[in-house]
């Protein structure tokens, strides 16, 4: 008797589609909880600000008087309200560049703010800045070079815990950091001083203060440098790459490498684009007139965060300590075309079919990729690793952009994709690409099409998408 009604229940369950079908192993190298959250803040402030802003050079060489730092009317709750109307999530201030300036009151070395004329020596521009990034609700994130010019024991194994030190005094004193930025960029010359940095040192420094905080460089761990400052990110661009032996700096990976990942790559160490909104990195007021252009800045967003990419946009405060009303307001403009770009996913009202559905089951339905819900997602059983997704819009309709996401807390899997359009009586090809990750976005001229689709043509595993998006953004 039992037998038969474990039948019926067999049969009911897979008749109704209520099997419980296993979700996708993780495939490969996968996000911690914190690269997870870090990815999704994807566009947020560098601000490099310091003696340089007074000197009007990019590169300080350590000897600059201290006293030449003197902002006028220095104010991080501008800077802060400036990054929020802008729509950015966090801000990552260059608390020490190459010259070795600290802009909080180090214990550890002599060229700092309270050797500076600024508040009369006794400012602290990280808690200014830590205390209004609080206020706005933006994250908090630090910069430290760990070649300094100014510091009389950089090149000895010694410096490696006076660097140690300064990381402490600033994870260990103002909030909570998301990011650690080590720059690589190292000056030292044949006749120069040449420092060995213990790197084990400097992260088990990092995690002690901060647990959660990503750390970047040119190899991670917590993201990497992608290869260039002109704001594009690689077209192919694998979140894992391999790091073991490799070092920021002279001993990083080749440039290629740090531009598009590693297909396979033992690590998930995602990309993060770099750029400045001038042509340098610290304010120059010779560059009030030279703020990157609208359609510039446009281009920059589809090479970055279009490519699965977070993007680091740098604003150098000026000499009074605010930022120039000329960034801030091609800022706001940024900020307008990008929310107006997607403000409506077409893709909500159209009906979504996938030639396989994992398990047939309803948990991995389409519709998972139009809920909004990071945590649902499209999949297919586990050996099948092509598919084709049609979004029918049910009447012709004007689009021009195409947004994919796959769920990267199971991994990255997408290798290639094709999208094509009906053309009422054809499929027509409109684009094809190779990694997705954890945001992609074609740009494309405007079609008018009833239908669109997604052809999934070579992946490492089952692909799993949690995201799709159709937009109409205006043209320029
Ligand atoms: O002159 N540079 O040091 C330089 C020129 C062009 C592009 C990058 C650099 S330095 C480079 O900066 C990166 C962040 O933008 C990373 O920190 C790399 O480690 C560093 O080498």
């Amino acid at each position: 008797m039992s037998k038969i009604i474990l039948s019926i229940f067999t049969i009911l369950a897979v008749f109704t589609g209520c099997v419980a079908h296993e979700p996708p192993p993780p495939f490969g190298a996968v996000p911690t909880h914190d690269q997870i959250e870090w990815q999704k803040m994807e566009y947020y402030m560098f601000v490099h600000f310091g003696p340089n802003t007074f000197t009007d050079v990019e590169w300080g060489d350590g000897k600059e008087n201290p006293k030449v730092f003197n902002p006028t009317r220095l104010d991080c709750r501008q800077w802060a309200a400036t990054a929020k109307a802008a729509g950015m999530k966090a801000i990552i201030i260059t608390a020490k560049h190459h010259d070795g300036f600290c802009l909080w009151p180090s214990k550890y070395s002599s060229h700092t703010v309270r050797e500076s004329v600024w508040k009369d020596g006794k400012g602290d521009v990280l808690k200014e800045l830590s205390d209004a990034c609080r206020e706005y609700g933006l994250k908090f994130g630090v910069y430290l070079s760990p070649w300094d010019q100014n510091h009389p024991q950089y090149g000895s194994p010694g410096y490696n815990q006076v660097f140690a030190n300064t990381l402490e005094e600033v994870l260990g004193n103002y909030s909570t950091v998301f990011e650690q930025w080590f720059d690589g960029a190292n000056g030292e010359g044949p006749d120069g001083k040449r420092q060995v940095y213990d790197w084990n040192l400097f992260h088990q420094t990092v995690f002690r203060n901060q647990p959660h905080a990503i750390i970047f460089s040119d190899v991670g761990p917590g993201c990497r440098w992608m290869g260039n400052e002109r704001g594009v990110a690689g077209e192919t661009n694998w979140s894992t790459m391999n790091i073991e032996g490799f070092a920021p700096g002279r001993e990083a990976p080749a440039t290629n490498i740090l531009h598009e990942g590693e297909i396979g790559g033992k690590s998930w160490v995602p990309a993060e684009t770099d750029v400045s909104i001038r042509p340098g990195w610290f304010y120059s007021p010779s560059t009030d007139n030279q703020v990157k252009s609208l359609d510039k800045l446009v281009d920059i967003y589809y090479t970055s965060i279009g490519r699965n990419s977070n993007l680091l946009l740098n604003v150098p405060p000026d000499r009074r300590g605010l930022i120039h009303p000329n960034d801030s307001a091609r800022l706001m403009e940024f900020r307008q075309i990008i929310d107006g770009t997607f403000a409506v996913n077409l893709a909500i009202d159209a009906t979504i079919t996938a030639d396989k559905t994992r398990g047939h089951s309803s948990k991995y339905m389409t519709k998972n990729l139009i809920d909004g819900n990071f945590d649902t997602y499209w999949a297919t059983d586990d050996d099948i690793l092509t598919a084709a997704i049609e979004i029918d819009f049910g009447k012709k309709q004007p689009f021009n952009r195409l947004m994919l996401q796959e769920y990267i807390p199971l991994g990255q899997r997408v290798k290639s994709f094709r999208v094509e359009y009906w053309d009422g009586n054809t499929w027509q090809m409109l684009d094809r690409q190779t990694t997705v990750g954890y945001k992609r976005i074609l740009r494309f001229p405007t079609v008018m099409a009833s239908k669109l689709m997604i052809h999934i043509e070579t992946s490492l595993a089952c692909p799993v998408l949690n995201g799709i998006g159709v937009y109409k953004a205006p043209e320029n």
